[in-house]
């Protein structure tokens, strides 16, 4: 295989593991063979082999003993658009949280029926890359089970979410916020769309209604005010071409942690 044509063996390999559903993911784990014929099924490197089993691996949980008592709120903390005070006047009653781009099923989900997906809470550490952490309770819909039901095309490579503030003096498109992470964290049993944090609904502060969790990553990648979710093959064409408001301005796309 030449090298490029193996560096994209590999993309695919990594986002189909992904893309697996997590029962069918979790009976593979099980069994012992599994790593080991993805690793030598075409002569994957050991480093690529750690990078797709790694990323698997579950952030470290904490206790309710652990909770900070002050989790700092940072960049946003209160979207100044008059649809979003609007929203939040109503209680988020309205708020619509959209799945589209590459998907068989473009979906437009009420609160009501996010709560409704298969649900998960975990306490985790937020390690924001300006040097402070918190550790908060967050809960909501996996965002695996999700993407199932939008059913990713096989071009999907990458989810967008495109939130509702703007962080920046412009206070137009330009300096919307938004993110991007690949499948392989889309399907991370912690990646989670929370609707809820340390038992309550979500703060305003913290990113009210919605905001993404995916506690493999540092806290820029956390994208909160989520409004719309795009599959797409690749994020070149959007906005800066980086993959996320803070990438457009200089960080790592990949913010692992
Ligand atoms: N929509 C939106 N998402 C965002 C931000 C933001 O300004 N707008 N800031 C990011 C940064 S840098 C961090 S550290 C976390 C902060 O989340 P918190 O306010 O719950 O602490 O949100 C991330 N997600
Ligand atoms: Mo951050």
């Amino acid at each position: 295989m030449s090298a490029p044509d193996r560096r994209r063996w590999l993309a695919g390999a990594g986002a189909s593991l992904a893309g697996l559903a997590l029962t069918a993911c979790d009976r593979l784990n099980a069994h012992p063979g599994f790593t080991r014929v993805l690793a030598s099924a075409e002569g994957l490197t050991r480093r690529a082999q750690r990078l797709v089993v790694d990323r698997k691996a579950l952030a470290q949980e904490f206790t309710p003993e652990d909770l900070s008592p002050d989790f700092k709120a940072n960049g946003t903390i209160r979207p100044s658009s008059p649809a979003y005070a609007a929203h939040a006047a109503a209680a988020f009653a309205d708020w619509r949280i959209l799945v589209d781009g590459l998907v068989e099923r473009p979906q437009s989900l009420s609160l009501d029926e996010l709560r409704a997906l298969p649900a998960r809470t975990q306490i985790t550490r937020h390690d924001c890359v300006e040097g402070w952490s918190a550790i908060g309770k967050w809960t909501g819909a996996r965002l695996g089970p999700l993407l199932d039901r939008a059913g990713l095309k096989p071009e999907a490579r990458y989810l967008v979410f495109h939130c509702a503030d703007h962080l920046g003096p412009n206070q137009d498109e330009s300096d919307r916020y938004y993110e991007s992470i690949d499948l392989i964290d889309a399907y991370h049993p912690q990646t989670l769309l929370a609707y809820a944090m340390n038992d309550q609904p979500l703060p305003v502060a913290h990113g009210a209604p919605v905001r993404l969790r995916v506690e493999r990553q540092l806290g820029y990648k956390h994208a909160k005010y989520v409004q719309r979710i795009e599959a797409v093959a690749d994020f070149a064409h959007i906005r800066g071409g980086k993959g996320g408001f803070w990438e457009d301005r200089g960080y790592e796309w990949y913010a692992g942690i």
